[in-house]
């Protein structure tokens, strides 16, 4: 059975009651209201573990510490509301189709976590895995498609470089012709790679985590760090102080101000990344498309909507706004692959923040401070790995233990100059 049982108890806690065919059949009879997902709570003194972070990360890490670790004295705070920050703001794209043997690993088991996730949480994820495409629109581009294709064998992980004429079969709207201004010479091919809900899955987290005793509390900003003899002993809030021994940094877009209250200096930039969102059409585009050269993916939601997005904005800023400017290159470069979308309509456009580090590969583990732990550097590929981050960060925190799959993502690298260099693997040029 998976976190509840049949009563919504476990562990003496009572959780809420399962969704099924039968719940839903019978509450549409009886009329009566749902549980609330999670609940809210006096803010406590003390927690064993805060993190900071209410979304994808910060929940995951809670959910396994509770469930695997039977550690949920926890409080995952957020200055916002559940998923309202890089959760709710990325393309929702899932594979792990990377360069590095580290980050094919490390990705690999975030789509083995995501294939479950349903189950695990007993929450409609919608996980689609309807293949990823990566486009290669020069020599070098190619070159760099059969280098992540071999990598990814090597890692038991399904990818492969195929030709326009399969291309063309995929996704009958690409033009894959010669006369293409930016000729599509060949792809990686994912087929684990797809789309997901991410509000589901952030919302599922948060279920399962509140189920097994932990503490969410929205709505309530981080203002201090507060440290003696290098040793963490709690954090001040909006809301009040807290004591703990440990404090995970789970935040993306201001990850270095947070780890600067702790005075850990973290090698990070903050850039926005722009994203849109059409009209919905018919169902007509299964995979996920990505050209790095002309700065692009596409997908299509099972609700019909193209998602578009493209690089971070050339500039560092904490500004969440739109442009018109990157719509008109975005739309320049869709129309170059699928000439055939001019007339779509645009619905909405939106910014999240990314926090891109030198090597694009994220910033996790210890620090030099005790107890401040980081989940943080996640550029634009933050979201796919939610699972796998929150996994290993609960086993490093109950364990005192790096796990080994994030061995090579610790801070230290940067000063050790053991890079894990991921830029030929980020969707997009930035
Ligand atoms: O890394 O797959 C990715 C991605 C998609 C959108 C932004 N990053």
């Amino acid at each position: 059975m998976g976190i509840f049982s049949r009563n919504g108890s476990e562990n003496g806690h009572r959780g809420p009651a399962r969704y099924s065919a039968f719940s839903l059949f019978r509450h549409g009879l009886t009329g009566s209201d749902w549980q609330p997902a999670w609940r809210s709570h006096d803010l406590e003194d003390s927690y064993d573990v805060v993190i900071i972070g209410g979304g994808v990360h910060g929940l995951a890490t809670a959910y396994y510490l509770a469930k695997e670790h039977g550690i949920s004295h926890v409080a995952v705070l957020d200055k916002g509301y559940v998923g309202g920050g890089g959760s709710g703001r990325n393309t929702a794209i899932i594979r792990s189709n990377y360069l590095t043997p580290e980050g094919v690993r490390f990705y690999d088991r975030s789509v083995k976590l995501y294939e479950n996730l349903a189950a695990e949480l007993n929450f409609n994820v919608m996980f689609a895995q309807r293949g990823h495409l990566t486009l290669a629109h020069n020599d070098g581009g190619l070159r760099t498609m059969h280098w992540r294709a071999e990598v990814n064998k090597l890692e038991s992980v399904d990818s492969e470089v195929i030709g326009p004429d399969e291309i063309k079969a995929l996704v009958p709207f690409m033009d894959t012709s010669n006369s293409a201004r930016y000729q599509i010479l060949g792809a990686l091919y994912h087929p684990p790679g797809g789309i997901i809900r991410h509000d589901a899955v952030v919302w599922g987290y948060a279920r399962g985590a509140d189920a097994h005793g932990v503490h969410i509390h929205q709505n309530t900003e981080v203002t201090g760090i507060e440290v003696k003899n290098n040793r963490v002993q709690g954090v001040k809030t909006s809301r009040g102080d807290i004591k703990t021994n440990t404090v995970i940094n789970s935040t993306a877009g201001w990850s270095s101000l947070i780890s600067g209250m702790a005075r850990v200096r973290m090698p990070i930039s903050t850039f926005p990344l722009q994203a849109a969102v059409t009209e919905p059409v018919r169902p007509f585009l299964d995979p996920v498309i990505v050209s790095g050269t002309l700065h692009v993916y596409v997908s299509q939601t099972d609700r019909g909507e193209l998602v578009f997005g493209a690089s971070v904005d050339p500039f560092t800023s904490y500004s969440m706004r739109g442009s018109l400017e990157f719509l008109e290159g975005l739309a320049g470069h869709v129309l170059e692959l699928m000439p055939s979308l001019a007339k779509m309509r645009l619905l909405r456009q939106w910014a999240g923040l990314c926090d891109m580090t030198p090597d694009y590969s994220p910033i996790m583990g210890t620090t030099p401070v005790t107890g401040f732990l980081v989940d943080v550097g996640w550029g634009t590929y933050g979201f796919k790995a939610g699972p796998v981050s929150g996994e290993t960060m609960a086993e490093l925190v109950a364990t005192g233990e790096t796990p080994r799959l994030i061995e090579a993502f610790g801070l230290d690298r940067f000063s050790a100059g053991t890079l894990v260099g991921e830029k030929g693997a980020a969707s997009v040029g930035h």
